[in-house]
């Protein structure tokens, strides 16, 4: 396509965004194979800053990864085990309430519970991961179990993924992270992790936690054998939905690790990459009032920068994450607060502490102590910070 025709339709879909309108499937499809990073980057700005203002969120939080063990064989997956395999393990209640326990000392407000699934293991066991965590502290909101694993469940009990969402909600259930997505179109998905729930089976899931009053995450695996439109066709999906329940909170971009998986040839996605995926996903996702820059995974100098790329939260003070360090992420497992802080003040954001349904957290005396303020939106003490 000549320059000139180049520029003028990126001077067209600049306009779209700039009066509020969504930007199509084949605009989309554009911007992720032809537009420059930095014009990206301003769209995807200014999406930003009218949804989240200045404001930069974190959450303090704690990862628990009940087990390793799974059925399923995803290649790009590193942190999966045999049952006899020597790095095999399954917590026992005992080390689930030690990790309750290590989140109330870090005065964490979530814990985010993704693991393997282990086909030796009942039902009841993984509805019992959820209760004990809600026993040993029932204001600690659980962010528990993907799409995939509640298929999963599902396929053990013989009974509607409903059932099994109600199951968890009885347990203690507050919310579902965003993993098992991956790439939804079957080119990719047949190729990645052939086995697992398909994508219809996926966003039907999430379908109906929202229509039992669960907030859900999204996510996207991006950087393996994927092209940049199956990307804009992921988006379309979720924004499709989206559009539908309103249930999602937040996206969050995940770029592929290659280190000990099936896919160790392809190399890891550049910085450069990581802030084109993070703006597209800010322009598509209209409708999503979060994207979020998970450090852990990018890095805390991408995410930082991500913070002008569309992003509006880093995620949490994540200890104890084993999948992105299975796969060669040299992050550190966890970062305080002090430092999170001061990577968005460096980034000139205004950090605010959120817990998992973005309402505002105010710590009181040494920090250990909080409560939960409005939601941000609304939270007149922030809009007059
Ligand atoms: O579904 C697995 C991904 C996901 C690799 O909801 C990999 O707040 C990169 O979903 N390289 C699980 N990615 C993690 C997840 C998540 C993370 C942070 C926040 C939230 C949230 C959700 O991790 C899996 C898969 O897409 N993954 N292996 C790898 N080698
Ligand atoms: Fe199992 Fe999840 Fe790894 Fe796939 S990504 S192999 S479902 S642990």
């Amino acid at each position: 396509m000549p320059v000139a025709q180049d520029n003028s339709r990126l001077q067209r879909i600049t306009a779209q965004v700039e009066s509020g309108e969504r930007v199509s499937f084949d605009d989309g499809v554009f911007l992720a194979e032809e537009a420059d990073v930095l014009a990206l980057g301003r769209l995807a700005n200014i999406i930003r800053e009218r949804k989240n203002g200045n404001y930069a969120y974190y959450n303090t939080n704690v990862h628990l990864n009940p087990t390793n063990v799974c059925v399923y064989r995803c290649v790009f997956c590193a942190f999966r085990s045999d049952l006899k395999a020597p790095k095999a393990y399954t917590f026992t209640d005992d080390q689930i309430r030690e990790r309750v326990a290590e989140a109330r000392r870090a005065g964490a407000t979530e814990i985010h519970v993704v693991g393997g699934l282990h086909h030796q293991q009942p039902f009841d066991w993984y509805v019992n991961v959820v209760r004990v965590i809600h026993e040993a502290w029932p204001d600690l909101h659980i962010k528990a179990w993907t799409g995939v694993e509640i298929n999963w469940f599902s396929y053990l009990t013989k009974k509607p993924t409903r059932w099994v969402l109600e199951q968890m909600v009885d347990a203690g259930l507050g919310s579902m992270p965003g993993g098992g997505a991956e790439i939804f179109h079957p080119e990719v998905r047949d190729r990645i992790c052939e086995h697992k729930a398909d994508a219809d089976s996926w966003l039907n899931i999430h379908r109906e936690a929202h229509a039992l009053g669960l907030r859900t995450n999204s996510t996207m695996l991006y950087g393996h054998i994927e092209k940049p439109w199956h990307r804009v066709d992921h988006l379309c999906r979720l924004r499709e939905l989206q559009d539908e329940t309103h249930g999602f909170q937040t996206f969050i971009p995940l770029a592929f690790h290659p280190e000990n998986t099936g896919l160790d040839h392809i190399p890891k996605a550049s910085g450069l990459t990581d802030l084109r995926v993070m703006a597209l996903s800010r322009i598509m996702l209209d409708n999503f009032d979060h994207i979020k820059a998970y450090w852990i995974m990018l890095g805390e100098k991408t995410a930082q920068t991500a913070l002008s790329f569309g992003a509006d939260d880093l995620d949490g003070t994540v200890v104890h994450e084993l999948i992105y360090h299975d796969a060669g992420a040299t992050t550190p497992e966890g970062l305080s607060v002090a430092q999170l802080h001061q990577l968005i003040r460096e980034a000139g954001r205004v950090p605010v502490e959120r817990d998992t349904l973005y309402r505002h957290v105010i710590r009181e005396g040494n920090g250990s102590q909080w409560r939960i303020g409005d939601p941000i939106a609304k939270d007149a003490a922030l809009q007059n910070a």
